[in-house]
């Protein structure tokens, strides 16, 4: 069979990734005869799983309680609020047919959660005794994207979705909560080593139904930005379109607030792009279905034995220490290969044992990050995988945080704005007059798409004035060059 060629990750970035994703075997993507919708495979299942386990377990620890609801939404309900039917509508899939007969109801696949959700909490909650509560589900989603589809990254069908709702007796309550998922998201990210700009969205591009909405996004390897995680402050909109109401402890009745915060499958595609290279992915140590891969060097007949025998103490020594070992047996595969391959599937250490290593007593490691070897005495070789294997989580967070960084820029025209993001795309700040015509000219003018402002006002932009008004600016505007 031949080899695709391998893509080039910063300067190709959408080849690169649909590259990587075939031969790392993670995700089948464009075979499966519906658009926007991929296959998991065996290793990229394994890589979602311990995601999706870090996910719960910061959503459990901060008493966040799983949920699950149905995945078809009848269509009264999806449009009791208005604002959340009109931002959905057009990507709203719909059952109308089933056993063969029109359904008098026609179905929506949920596209998120909160019409759903709302109108069973109606049922289940009475009084402000019962909050904050704070419901999670991990799930399909189902939404009909226009833009171009891409593999994790624009899906139709998005298979890791993690929605969280919550209820509150107030609007400062929901405020803090909004808060809470920022803290929980940083820390998610944090674990992967992926970096982020937390941005409040513009009014003109908050969630169909919030109040407001704050991004988390980063920066993919072509410059280009991702929206890879939102929280919402939803006010009263859904529970007084759904007449939920609560006793308040002046035992008055009043609808209650609510934020709801999600993360998809673009964690996933994120964590495999940022630390990847023109070899492949390089997968974050926690995440890494395989820790170390040990492949055998072939050695002479008389030392087969013992060479054998060495291999296997080794897989067993670190096994038992509680890493993920394999070892690469294959006879009919050249070590060249085996090492391309386990490169691009981003195993974090390589231990490579031959006829030098046996009579030494030693094994070399190679680092997928930095490709560097290091020779380790067998004596020494747990506590070595250890330190470096922490030591490669830590490099990949401090490169791609360095990255990001590099990424973002401050310009105070919008010539100069223009001209940086044409050439290196990125983020560009812009001192902004807080107007959203102005915002939206700047969307215009710049030709790029508004991320949002800080959430607090940044220092910088005192005295500054906005570029397309001449007012005093109260904010920088982000803008960027999105998927
Ligand atoms: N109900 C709210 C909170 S869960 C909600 O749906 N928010 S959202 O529309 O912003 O989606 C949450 C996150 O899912 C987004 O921040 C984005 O990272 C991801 N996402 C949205 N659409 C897609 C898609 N088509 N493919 C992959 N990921 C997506
Ligand atoms: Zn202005």
């Amino acid at each position: 069979m031949a080899q695709p060629p391998r893509e080039r990750w910063r300067s190709d970035f959408p080849r690169w990734f649909d590259w990587v994703l075939e031969v790392a075997e993670i995700y089948d993507y464009g075979r499966y005869p519906v658009k926007g919708m991929g296959v998991w495979l065996p290793y990229g299942f394994q890589i979602r799983r311990r995601v999706v386990e870090l996910i719960r377990e910061l959503l459990d620890s901060t008493g966040h309680e799983e949920v699950l609801l149905p995945l078809l939404i009848p269509e009264h309900l999806l449009r009791r609020e208005a604002e959340h039917i009109k931002g959905f509508e057009a990507e709203v899939f719909w059952v109308t047919r089933a056993g063969g007969e029109d359904l008098d109801v026609k179905l929506a696949l949920r596209p998120t959660s909160e019409t759903s959700i709302t109108f069973m909490e109606s049922y289940w909650i009475k009084s402000y005794k019962e909050l904050p509560k704070k419901y999670y589900q991990i799930v399909s989603i189902f939404r009909y994207e226009t833009k171009a589809t891409r593999p994790m990254i624009r899906l139709r069908e998005v298979t890791t979705f993690k929605e969280a709702h919550t209820v509150h007796d107030s609007f400062e309550d929901a405020d803090r909560q909004v808060g809470e998922a920022i803290e929980i998201y940083k820390r998610l990210f944090d674990e992967l080593g992926i970096p982020y700009i937390i941005s409040r969205r513009p009014e003109w591009d908050k969630f169909a139904g919030a109040v407001y909405t704050v991004a988390f996004d980063t920066v993919m390897p072509d410059g280009r930005t991702l929206q890879i995680g939102t929280a919402h402050h939803l006010g009263q909109n859904f529970t007084i379109a759904f007449d939920v109401k609560i006793q308040l402890p002046d035992e008055s009745l009043d609808y209650p607030w609510q934020t709801s915060y999600g993360v998809s499958d673009r964690v996933i595609a994120t964590l495999i792009s940022i630390h990847g290279d023109d070899r492949g992915a390089v997968l974050p140590p926690n995440v890494a279905p395989i820790q170390v891969v040990i492949v055998p060097i072939p050695v002479e007949e008389g030392l087969r034995e013992r060479h054998r025998r060495y291999v296997e103490e080794v897989e067993g020594e670190l096994r038992r220490a509680g890493f993920r070992v394999k070892t690469d047996w294959r006879e009919d595969v050249r070590p060249g290969r085996k090492f391309y391959e386990w490169e691009a599937k981003g195993v974090p250490l390589r231990a490579e044992i031959g006829a030098r290593e046996v009579e030494a007593g030693t094994v070399l490691l190679v680092r997928r990050d930095t490709l560097e070897k290091v020779v380790v005495e067998r004596g020494r070789l747990v506590e070595e995988v250890r330190r470096l294997l922490s030591d490669i989580a830590e490099n990949l967070r401090r490169r791609a945080w360095e990255w990001l960084r590099s990424m973002v820029s401050r310009a105070e025209s919008v010539e100069e704005a223009r001209r940086v993001l044409s050439e290196r795309r990125g983020v560009v700040e812009l001192p902004w007059c807080g107007r959203e015509r102005c915002g939206l000219q700047l969307e215009e003018l710049v030709d790029a798409k508004v991320l949002g402002s800080p959430l607090r006002p940044p220092e910088w932009v005192r005295g500054k004035r906005c570029p397309v008004c001449g007012a005093p600016a109260v904010t920088a505007l982000r803008l960027a060059k999105q998927y």
